[in-house]
Parts: structure tokens; sequence; C-alpha cells
């Protein structure tokens, strides 16, 4: 047996069938054990497995089947996020159906998923298309809708003109429509919002109570509520303006610039641009122009910083000398503060611009630490780090926040028109979450527009509010909206004739509440609040940053939003979250690399010659360049399909080299040199475990009475577990992957010492079981292949996780440092209790000491008992 190679192909599916056969990952919420909720994002089902998710449920799958070890009731749950655009390009380019494009992507994903043995608890899997799934989705929405957390508000789209149809922003390209290439318009639409926004002081908060989150993503939560203490001021007119107001409020974060402002901004929605607009042609067409350029911050943020004066005039709260002209500007969104500011160009960069544009004053009001307040100007390059107030009056060597607190005082208590000129205010980035999307492959809006009752939701009894299977996508613009007759029913109040509402859901209201439907599937409400209040928080949950703040974000107020009509108890669903790093692989082109065409490691030959690596095209032996290491990508080829990989080396090998090189939170580069040491590594432990099985008997009873080399190797065994122990605990795969391989050397070398009495025999049976058990959460297959090899009885998958003998780990041996003549020349390992004529002998006997002796005795030998021994010779 020893001397057969392992077959993963063939153990592999063995293996996998005796799991499947036995339900030994099917999980009950009846189990009494602790409980342990393992998730990993979902995938979307585009059609094929990507290293980047063998890697993110190789991970997953450690902790669940280390967390079953342990012994807890684990829950590792898998299903498909579903809905989405690219079913509907699938369908508009090729011809298929959304859902059969979807489902066989499904089951083409799901093969992929199970030949890399993860421990899933498939009974629970579902997709966010399916019918069940989001009926339950309607259910929840409309009993959001009845407690207040859902409404309607008109808001601003991009429209693109040709297609007739919405499009998100990142289909807006440079202003066009990303297959149109029409110039995409804004329109209004009356949507539908979740008022997340009542959440944000709350979602901010219990950021600090996420303890095992990564502090980069608590970070990036934080930005996006983005939290702003300022002060709301009004700017009185000089001339009252068309809208009758006369007063402009403002509002700003930064008062203590006051002395500093230059000129006032209004967003081009802003009622007195609009009302300025009917009668100024010049005015309507730049609020016009930028209506297209598009609502996003970021397009906001990267366009040219342009206004129109309005020919306004304000006056300056604290001086009354100075005049204040008003501009629309088109860097002013009208959702945030009051959709007005006053600009201080010498401390913001964007009022900066604009003044440097249209020749507006500087004047530099912070002056920065050692500067010399005669000489401080400012380029063009706004000065925002901390200072000094100068050039302003009372507040004249203040700091910022005191100056801050200065102005908020003064202004608070005078009063103009009968209000404070000046009131504190809290302000959020966050924004209410629109979910109305103008497309078909989404859950329906459960709700009927009925002319006579208005907007009206759907009764209960009547859901799902399914999606018609009859759908054509030969015209542009939502399906739902053309189809025949979908949209026609009645009124759940009135009876009469009225029409479906046509939008369906963002898809990240799919992804929101998936893991609490995950603790009971098959629920007729969308939770069963016992199974859910049982399983979550989700203990661990694993995947990519790029969902770190919306998906995140969302799923958070949703469980909030949950908490509150009934449907679970608590409000955070993730415990511990870990991001992980990407998977990078080298890059081809043909030629000399500049601008040949991409092509994939699979098209490739490289060969070592002359101690460089060279690389041909395997068809032609054309050249390749070789380019540098990023992320896997279809557009750069340097993808590695992981069906080979697995077809070739086998799941365990393809997982234990992806946890084995970098740490899971870092990049790993995916290399075939790589994927061949794994392999090796594979055939040695399967011929270690071989030669074991052969040359001796299961451990029976109690440790037989140790020393020497027994001894070492039970302590080799217990230390590598308590290590590995902890840094599996801790996601540490890396890590225990490295000791492995250690104990691994440590076991062969002591099998090379020879298995000559119990007590060794012992030692090196209990160092193989262990060493199994280490490996089995990281190799499952070879783990279970190798324990029956052992002679145990059990399946390894559901073995207990053994336990470290703490007498074995302390440390009874002393290192002596060894000198002769003064200079240190070697060490010696000895028992702490080693007599010092033991030491001595021990010296004597060490080859580099006898070599120095040449035949003779020592001069002096002398022993600083647990310190060190010189020898003089
Ligand atoms: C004067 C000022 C002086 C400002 C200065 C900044 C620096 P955060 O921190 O994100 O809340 N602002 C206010 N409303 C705005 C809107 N609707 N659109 C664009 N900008 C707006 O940002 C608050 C600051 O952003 C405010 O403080 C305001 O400019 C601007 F040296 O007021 B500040
Ligand atoms: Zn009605």
């Amino acid at each position: 047996m020893a001397t057969e190679r392992y077959n993963a192909r063939e153990v592999e599916a063995r293996w996998q069938k005796i799991w499947n056969d036995k339900d030994v990952f099917v999980t009950h919420n009846d189990d009494p054990r602790d409980k342990y909720y393992v998730l990993e994002m979902f995938p979307y089902p585009s059609g094929r497995i990507h290293m980047g998710h063998v890697r993110n449920y190789a991970m997953g799958d450690v902790v669940a089947r280390f967390k079953r070890a342990k012994g807890f009731n684990v829950l590792h749950p898998m299903g498909w996020d579903a809905f989405g655009m690219p079913a509907e390009n699938a369908a508009m380019q090729n011809k298929v159906h959304p859902k059969d494009w979807t489902y066989d992507n499904i089951a083409a994903m799901r093969g992929q998923l199970k030949i890399m043995g993860l421990s899933l608890d498939w009974s629970r899997e579902f997709a966010t298309c399916d019918v069940a799934y989001y009926t339950q989705q309607q259910r929840l929405f409309l009993k959001f809708l009845e407690s207040g957390l859902v409404y309607r508000k008109n808001a601003k789209v991009n429209w693109d003109p040709v297609d007739m149809t919405v499009l998100a922003n990142e289909q807006v390209i440079d202003g066009r429509g990303w297959r149109s290439g029409a110039l995409v318009e804004q329109r209004e639409l009356t949507q539908w919002f979740f008022r997340i926004s009542d959440y944000s002081e709350d979602l901010l908060e219990a950021i600090e109570s996420l303890d095992r989150w990564p502090e980069k993503v608590r970070l990036m939560q934080k930005n996006w509520i983005g939290r702003s203490e300022g002060l709301r001021v009004r700017f009185e007119f000089i001339d009252a303006a068309p809208t009758g107001d006369t007063a402009l409020e403002i509002f700003t974060t930064r008062p203590d610039t006051l002395f500093g402002a230059s000129f006032m901004g209004l967003s081009p929605d802003h009622p007195i641009s609009t009302e300025l607009a009917k009668t100024n042609p010049e005015l309507k067409a730049f609020i016009d122009e930028c209506r297209r350029v598009g609502t996003s911050e970021e397009a906001i943020e990267k366009a040219e910083k342009r206004g129109i004066d309005t020919g306004l005039r304000v006056k300056h709260p604290l001086d009354d000398s100075v005049e204040l002209p008003v501009y629309v500007a088109n860097f002013i969104l009208m959702d945030y503060g009051t959709g007005a500011i006053f600009a201080c160009p010498a401390h913001d960069q964007r009022d900066l611009d604009f003044a440097r544009k249209y020749d507006l004053s500087v004047k530099p009001v912070v002056l920065p630490k050692n500067a010399d307040p005669a000489a401080f100007e400012i380029g063009n390059e706004a000065f925002t780090d901390d200072g000094t107030i100068f050039n302003s009056g009372f507040l004249d060597g203040l700091s910022i926040p005191d100056a801050k607190e200065a102005v908020a005082r003064k202004l608070e208590a005078i009063s103009i028109g009968g209000a404070p000129q000046a009131e504190r205010q809290v302000n959020y980035r966050l924004r209410d979450w629109g979910i109305s999307r103008q497309r078909y492959w989404g859950c329906p809006i459960p709700v009927i527009h009925c002319e006579d009752c208005g907007v009206v939701p759907e009764k209960d009894e009547n859901l799902p509010v399914q999606l018609p299977d009859d759908i054509n996508f030969d015209k542009p613009g939502n399906p739902l909206d053309r189809h025949p007759s979908w949209r026609e029913t009645t009124c759940p109040n009135c009876g009469k004739p009225a029409k479906r509402e046509t939008d369906t859901m963002d898809t990240f209201v799919d992804s929101s509440w998936y893991f609490a439907r995950f603790t009971a599937p098959d629920c007729d409400q969308p939770t069963d609040p016992k199974a859910a209040n049982g399983w979550l928080p989700v203990d661990q949950y694993i995947g990519g940053i790029e969902h770190a703040i919306l998906h995140l974000l969302y799923s958070r107020f949703f469980t909030r939003a949950m908490q509150k009509v009934g449907a679970l108890d608590l409000k955070e669903p993730f415990k511990g979250l870990f991001t992980q790093g990407m998977v990078n692989h080298e890059t081809y082109r043909l030629g000399d690399g500049a601008n040949g065409r991409w092509v994939s490691p699979a098209e490739i030959r490289i060969e070592d010659i002359d101690g460089s690596r060279r690389a041909t095209l395997l068809d032609t032996g054309d050249e390749v360049t070789i380019g540098s290491v990023e992320k896997m990508s279809k557009s750069k080829k340097n993808t590695v399909d992981p069906t080979d990989i697995i077809d070739t080396y086998g799941a365990d090998t393809a997982r234990w080299f992806m946890l084995s090189d970098s740490p899971p939170e870092r990049d790993v580069i995916w290399t075939e040199d790589g994927v061949q040491g794994a392999w090796r590594f594979v055939q040695r432990v399967w011929r270690l475990i071989g030669e074991i099985a052969e040359n001796s008997e299961p451990r029976g009873g109690s440790a037989p009475a140790l020393s020497g080399n027994a001894l070492a190797l039970r302590q080799a065994s217990h230390r590598t577990l308590a290590a590995v122990t902890a840094d599996l605990e801790g996601l540490g795969f890396n890590r225990a992957v490295a000791r492995i391989y250690e104990f691994v050397n440590a076991i062969g070398k002591a099998l090379s010492e020879g298995l000559n009495d119990a007590a060794m025999e012992y030692a090196v049976r209990e160092a193989a079981d262990y060493l199994v058990q280490m490996m089995a959460p990281m190799m499952p297959h070879l783990a279970e292949e190798c324990w029956s090899a052992l002679g145990h009885d059990n399946l390894i998958s559901e073995a207990n996780w053994p336990t470290v003998d703490e007498t074995l780990l302390v440390d009874d041996t002393v290192t002596y440092p060894i000198q002769i003549n003064g200079k240190r020349r070697g060490e010696l390992e000895i028992a702490k209790e080693a007599s010092k004529e033991e030491v001595e002998a021990a010296t004597l006997s060490l080859d580099f000491v006898q070599k120095a002796l040449d035949g003779n005795a020592p001069k002096k030998l002398i022993v600083v008992p647990q310190r060190i021994v010189n020898v003089v010779v």
C-alpha cells in the first residue's frame, strides 16, 4: 500500500459520496450542542466558479470542519444570488430565457462546488430567484411598508433615450449609455425607498460593537454613513429671491472659516435655481447640462467646477460691510444639507477651483503652524489641515474647534426675521436606499396602482406576485411594462381593474436577508424567529472586500428592520467578518509584450533556460512575454480554471495551496510550482501514513512511559496541535499549513530513527492521527483516506478534535551555548534536571567538541548550571 500512488480523483469522489449518503453535513435546528454559523458570501451564478470562489469557500470550509470537530452544531449553507442584469443581458444577446440561463448556471456551478468537497448543508440551498424565496421577500416588503420602513418619492434616474431604459450609475460611461452610446438624461421617476437613513446614528454607533470586523471595513462603513456635525446658517438676501425667500439657508461643517467666505453656491436643483431659470435661458441651459452629467457623487466630483452668477447678493452674517455673490454651481448636491453652501476657497479645494475659474476672492483664515501670517498665501491648493484662525476679527488666535464653537454661540443668539441666524445640526451622508429597478429579472414589488385608491399593497393571501415566464426582450426597456396582460389585475381595496407595479427590487435586497432565510429555508414566513434567533448572528462571515460597504450596511439595516417587524430579534447580523485577499497570477502577452494579445496560462509552456524563465505558445512555439502579476481577470486572460486544476491534482491540492501561501487577508499568487508543491505534499503524506499504517499497530490504552525520541515526538505532536488549534481559531490558515509541513518532517525523521519499542510505536501512531486530524479541515478527502488506512472505523469528518496534553507542552529541556576557548561554537540541548556530570559527558560527546579536542582531554571544562559551558583545549 505504501508504494501506491495517491489517486485523488478516485478517492475524492468516493468520500464525497459517503458524506452525501450519510448526510454528514446536514444540520438540525434542534441539535442541543452550541451553535456555530459560518457563511461565505453566496455567489452570483455567472456560470463557472473562479479561483476567488475556491479561496473563499476553502477558508469557510476549514472553519466549518474545524468547529464541527470542536463539538459545535455547525450551520454551513450555500445558495445563489441569482437575480440581476447579466441574465437579462444574456437573454438579449443569446435569446435565452433569464430563468433558464440562471438555473443552468446554478446547476453547473453546484457541480463544481461539489467536487471541491465542501462540508455544506445542501438541503438548505436556495436561489434568490426561486419563487419560494422571493415570495417571502415580498411578504417582508409588505411588512416593512406597513410599519413605515418603505415609502415612495420622486427621484432622479439615468435615462437612456435610445434604449428607453433606466441605467444604473455604473452603466453610464462618460455620460453615455453603455449599450446605446446615447447621451444619458436625468429623469424624475417615482420610486420606492427604504428608510435606512432613520438608522444612521444606530448603524454608526453599533460599529463600535463589531470588534471581530476588520478595522478598515469599520472605517469604510463609518465614512459611508458620514456623520458630520455642523451649523445651518441663514444668510440674509440684499434683495429677496424670486421665490420670496429673504434668507438663504446653508449647511457648513466649517463655520470657523466664515470670515473667509467668498461666494454662495446653490445646487442646480435648488428651488431658487429652478425659479431663476424660468426667466434666465443661460441658467436654464446650464442646469439642463448639469442634469446630464449624472447625479452620482463621483460624476460630480470628477466634473470641472462651473457655475453661473445669479445676480443675487447676501450679507455676511458676521460682517455687515461684506456682500457675497450667489452662484448656481455644478458641484453642489440638492440632497445634502440644504443644497446650498457658503464657499471658502482658501480651505476647500472645490471652492478654490471655482474661485480661480471665476476670479473670486481667496482669503486664508486658517494659518498653518509656524507659518508667517504676513506671507502666507494660497496657490492652487486649498489648505485643509489644522492651524490657527487669523484674518477673522474676534476669532483670531483660536483653534479650529474653539472657533467653530464661538461662531455657533454667536449666531445662535442672533435672530433674523424671528428665527435664530444659525442652528447646530448633525448631518449624515447616508441616503435612503432606492430599491426600484425597471427590470424584469428581479423580485416584483408587490403593490398595485388603482385609479381610485392610489397605491395599494397586494394582499398577503395573493402572494406571490410571480414573474411571468412568457416574456420577450426584442425591444429595450422593462419587459414587464410591455407584457400584454401581466400588469392587469384588480385593486385589492375596491376590486376595480388596476395595474401592477412593474418595478422590481434592487438585487441588494435579495442578499440583505438570505443569511436569515438559511436558518429556516422552508418556513412559510420570511423567517422562523426561533430558528433565526437561535442561529444568528453569523459567527463567521467570509467574503470579498468589494462588499465592505453596501452589502454589509444593507444587511445591517435589514436586520434592524426585520427586528422591527418581529421577524427576528437582534440588530447585528455578522459577529465576525473576514475579508479575504484576491487571487493573482502572472500575465502573458504574445510577442514582445507591449501590444501583443493576452494569452492564458493554459495556452503556454514555460521552460527554464539557463536559469531564466522563457515562455512560448504551445500551439505555434511563438514567443510569449511574461508580464507582471495581477488579479486574475478575464480581460488579461490570466485566469486558471479551478475545475482544470481539480481534474489534474484533486480538490485537496487546490484547497491546500490556496490556504498555504499567504495570510488569508492578503493577495495570493497562483503559480504552477506552488500547486505542484502542494501536490507533492499530498503524495508525501500518503506515503508517510502508509508506512506508519504498515509498520505499527493502532494505539490502545494509555501512553507507555516515554523517553528520548518517543517523548520528543509526543511533545512535537502536542505542541503542533496546540499551535494549529490556535491558528485555526484565528483564521491563520497559512501558519497552520506551515506548522503541518514542519510536523511532517518531524514525523519522517522519527520514523527514520526506527520504530523499535512500544513507546516509539505509540508516539508515531499518535503523531499520525494528529497529523491527519489537523489537516482534515483543509484536505478532507486525503484525511479520510489516511484515517481509514490508520484503522479508524469512524469518519474523520465526524471525529472530535484531539485534546492537547498540557504536560507535554512544558519545555523541560535547556539549551547550553558551548564555548571553546572563549568562542561560541555551538549548543547542547539537554534535560533541565541533568546533573553537572551528565552535562559534562554530553558536551564531550558533541562532534565539534571532539574535533577541537583532537583526542586530548580538555584543559578545563566549566559548567555554569542552566547557563553555559566553557571548554578550554
Ligand atoms: C464652508 C466650508 C469651508 C466648508 C471650508 C468646507 C470647508 P461634510 O463634511 O461631508 O458634511 N457642503 C454642504 N452642503 C453641500 C452640498 N449640498 N453639496 C456639496 N457640498 C456641500 O461636508 C460639509 C461641507 O461640504 C460643508 O462645509 C460645505 O462646505 C459643503 F473651508 O462650508 B463647507
Ligand atoms: Zn381601488
